[in-house]
Order: C-alpha cells, then structure tokens, then sequence
C-alpha cells in the first residue's frame, strides 16, 4: 500500500514562541504532523501533552509529539523559534553571537538527518540567524525563509486599521528591512481599502503624515513597549509563522514581507533582509520589487548596510 504524503512540521525550541505557533497550528488545522524539539526535553514533552489533550477540540486530527532530529528527515518545514529571547533594553542585534552558536548546532543537527524541505526562521536577530541558517545548510535560499517584518507589517496594518477605522484585512500597507531598528514603512504603495494613501492624505485634512509617523514609530518599537510590559512577545509572531506556512504547506503565492536573500533587488546583495515576496510550496517563488521613493530606497539601503555590517562580524 502506497503511504500517503502528510504534511510534517518541526518546532524547535517550544517556548512561548514556539508554543503559540504550535497552539495556533493546531487551532487552525493546518498540518498533520507537528514534531516539538527542545533542548529541554522535558518541557517539549510538556508542551505535546497539553496540545494533545485540546485534540478533541481541534478543527482537523493531527498527530503531536515531542521529537528528535531525526523526525526532520520527514519534514516539510522546519520553524527555528529557539534561542534566547530579547531582555528588556537589549537590541535584537545584541543577541545575535549567543544566538548564532546556538543556530550552527541546530542546523546541523536538522541536516545531519537527511531534511530536504524548507527552513522559516523565527529567533531574532532573525535576519541574519536566517543568513547563517542559509549558509549552514547548504540548501538553495529558496528554501531558508526568515519572519522578516510579517509581524511588523501585520502591526502596522492593525494600528492604520484603528486609525481609519475599518477593517485591518483592507489595510494594504507593508513594513521592510530589517526587522528591528531599522526597518521602514512603505507609505508609498499604501491604501485603505482600494484608495491610495498618499490620495487620502492630500484629500483630508484630518489625516496628518505626523499622525502616520507616529504610528510607524510605534509599530518600530512595538516589541519594547511589549517586553517592557509582559515580559515578551509572542501571540503576534505565532501567528505571522502560521501565516507563513500555510501559504507555503497551501502552496498559495501569497504575497508576504519575509526575509530573503537579495543578489542584486533593491540595490543590494548578500543579505537576507525583509521585502515582498511571492511564497508557495517550493518556499520563495521570487521577490517582488516595487518602485521605492528617493526616502524609502535609501532608509532600505541604510537598513540592508546595518545588517550586512553586522552580519560580518559573525559569518
Ligand atoms: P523562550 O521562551 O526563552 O524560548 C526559547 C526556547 O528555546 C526555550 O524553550 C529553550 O529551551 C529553547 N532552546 C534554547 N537553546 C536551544 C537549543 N540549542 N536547541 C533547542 N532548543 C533550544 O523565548 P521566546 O520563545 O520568547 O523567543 C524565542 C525567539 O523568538 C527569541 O529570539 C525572540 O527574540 C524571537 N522573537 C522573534 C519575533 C519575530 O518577529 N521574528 C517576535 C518575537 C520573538
């Protein structure tokens, strides 16, 4: 009998990031195979536990359990959320030599076992641990997705979906670059609804391009004011990496501001930053390249060059 292909993906690293992508998984039925890996045994075992027991709940059956690397022989994805997380006051970029060490060990260990699907990256800085996952498993950059700005752009859609008061899925509107401090929105190619932003602003007098700053400054630094608060974040990236495996498991084309590996788009070459691209079941179709303005080609330009500097110190 012909055994029949199930869509197979591997956390590894089940803390709070790692289990609120799990959770929103099997919440939305999107695979049937889900394999937990932390270097906590224990707490990977935990964690399957729980989420089986919701099963009778859930929208679709799908098999959970704590796992080895050898699980990734059969996996269609593996999703990277280990790591140590960002301290309150601690730039992403500050985490990047611990986090580094700890992502050549896990590459690794995925590769050693025969993985021949596609890596998404989650752990911050998640640019370049993106870059050095590409580069240590050898695989081609189609197949080694970072986050990117998923998230950031998904926070600047909810808060213009605030301010305008509509719906945030009718907000059109995309964050690039790093995903950090450097990071830029593309106002534009903005619109709410079918109007284009830069209509809207001209044609209003209640709406101020200070307004819209403000809003971008807030959605930059979003995850400080989070962390300052709670502690960390997690709810939003659990499901930005939701919404980037079903377009790749839906093999769906959609249109998502992950990180990727740029030779020559935008300007820039060897580094793996935030831009659009065109996402399916062979990972990145190809990057959508949109006209900048003069301002957002070079706040992209000033990003790509931060990470690409910091990316030299390690790789
Ligand atoms: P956490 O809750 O501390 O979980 C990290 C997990 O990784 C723990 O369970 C560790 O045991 C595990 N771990 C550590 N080393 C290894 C290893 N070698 N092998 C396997 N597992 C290991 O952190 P949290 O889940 O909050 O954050 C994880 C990462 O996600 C951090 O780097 C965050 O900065 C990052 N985020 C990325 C976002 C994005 O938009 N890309 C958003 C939010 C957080």
């Amino acid at each position: 009998m012909v055994k029949e292909k199930v869509n197979r993906v591997v956390v590894v690293g089940t803390g709070a990031v790692g289990c609120s992508y799990a959770y929103s998984l099997v919440n939305q039925g999107v695979v049937e195979e889900l394999v937990l890996i932390d270097v906590n045994e224990l707490k990977a075992e935990g964690e399957a536990m729980d989420l089986n027991h919701g099963l009778p709940f859930a929208p679709a059956s799908i098999k959970v359990w704590s796992g080895t690397y050898k699980d990734c022989n059969h996996a269609d994805l593996v999703v990277i959320t280990a790591g140590l997380a960002q301290k309150p006051g601690e730039t992403r970029l500050q985490l990047l030599e611990k986090n580094t060490r700890i992502f050549k060990q896990i590459v690794k260990s995925v590769m050693e076992n025969g993985f021949d699907g596609i890596f998404l990256v989650a752990t911050n800085p998640v640019d370049i641990l993106a870059y050095v996952t590409w580069k240590e498993s050898g695989l081609p950059t189609s197949k080694v997705i970072g986050s990117g700005t998923v998230l950031d752009t998904a926070r600047l859609r909810f808060s213009l979906g605030q301010y305008f008061n509509v719906d945030t899925r009718n907000v059109h509107a995309a964050i690039i670059g790093e995903h950090g401090d450097t990071e830029l929105p593309v106002w534009s190619h903005a619109s709410i609804g079918i109007e284009q932003l830069t209509t809207i602003i001209e044609k209003r007098s209640d709406v101020k391009k200070e307004h819209l700053d403000e809003i971008f400054k807030n959605v930059r630094d979003a995850a400080y004011h989070i962390i300052e608060r709670k502690g960390a974040t997690y709810y939003g990236i659990g499901m930005s990496l939701v919404r980037i495996t079903k377009a790749i498991l839906n093999n769906e084309n959609s249109i998502l501001t992950v990180s990727t590996y740029l030779d020559g788009q935008y300007g820039q070459r060897d580094v793996y930053i935030g831009v659009p691209t065109v996402i399916n079941r062979s990972g990145i179709r190809e990057i959508v390249e949109i006209d900048l303005d003069e301002t957002e080609m070079k706040q992209f330009a000033h990003s790509a060059t931060v990470l690409r500097e910091t990316m030299s110190s390690i790789v």
